[in-house]
């Protein structure tokens, strides 16, 4: 196994950490490390949120939909962290300036009522939360293409750049949840258009997935934790001047405008 000293892993957090702030694409880690492994690459990316030093406000999982899977070529569920600093209110302006080669994504994000631990099941996760809303997701890989592997993804904490939250909404249940209609539009047009049972079956097994993810790292989700369960569609790439929204049946919709 590839040994990565805690000198090592630091290095390749702020290495990502620079592209970041420099809006400078680099080469995936596993150009220079083939061997790195996924557990290593959690390790680099909760350095890489440390370093940036912001408030941790809850996670995002990622390719949980067959439809992110492929366009990326990567086909394990992912986690990253959202911070403060990445949240965007519903009708927000985002600036494109400072990003690489932004996309956007619709998603279904929870808010959580109480704590989260443990391995609970889809229906005890669902329970757990206060409520759920329509969102977006701005990725921007700070890997030159938009290229890379899972180790690399992971590491650069799954890609997020930024997300936008509707009007928090009631929780449904389960089994509507999991047959939402959901469509990602730019300037009023469906540009993409999916289901929330594309998103693992249910957001709500996406949910008890990242729950599950967490704690074998020994974390777990605060209560007014965010989380947001993966893309139900392909992303698009954001345009200057676009106005996106992302519409989920029954939970509203969450818009931004990029500039
Ligand atoms: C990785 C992040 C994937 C999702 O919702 O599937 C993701 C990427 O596509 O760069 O956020
Ligand atoms: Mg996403």
């Amino acid at each position: 196994m590839l040994v990565l000293e805690p000198g090592r892993i630091s290095e390749l957090a702020r290495r990502l950490a620079n592209a970041e702030r420099d809006a400078a694409e680099i080469e995936p880690l596993t150009a220079e490390l083939p061997s790195l492994e996924v557990e290593q690459a959690y390790a680099i990316q909760a350095e890489l949120v440390r370093v940036k030093d912001e408030r941790i406000i809850g996670y995002k999982m990622g390719l949980t939909s067959k439809a992110k899977m492929e366009q990326m070529g990567v086909h394990s569920p992912i986690y990253g962290v959202l911070t403060g600093r990445m949240f965007r209110p519903d009708g927000a302006e985002f600036p494109l300036a400072g990003t690489i080669h932004p996309r956007i994504e619709p998603e279904i994000a929870f808010r959580l009522g109480r704590e989260l631990k443990g391995r609970p099941s889809p229906e005890e996760a669902l329970a757990a939360c206060s409520n759920v809303c329509a969102a977006l997701e701005i990725i921007d890989s700070r890997y030159k293409a938009f290229k890379f592997k899972l180790p690399d993804v992971v590491a650069d904490n799954s890609s997020c750049k930024a997300f936008v939250l509707g009007t928090w909404q009631p929780v449904p249940t389960i089994q509507k949840l999991g047959a939402l209609a959901m469509s990602l539009t730019v300037g009023g047009k469906a540009v993409r258009n999916g289901n929330s049972s594309h998103i693992l079956g249910n957001p709500a097994n996406s949910l008890a997935t990242l729950v599950g993810m967490l704690s074998d790292r020994g974390l777990r989700l605060a209560k007014g934790a965010v989380v947001l369960a993966g893309a139900a569609t392909e992303a698009v790439a954001l345009e200057s001047g676009a106005i996106v929204e992302a519409e989920v049946e029954e939970l509203g919709r969450a818009s931004v405008t990029a500039r």
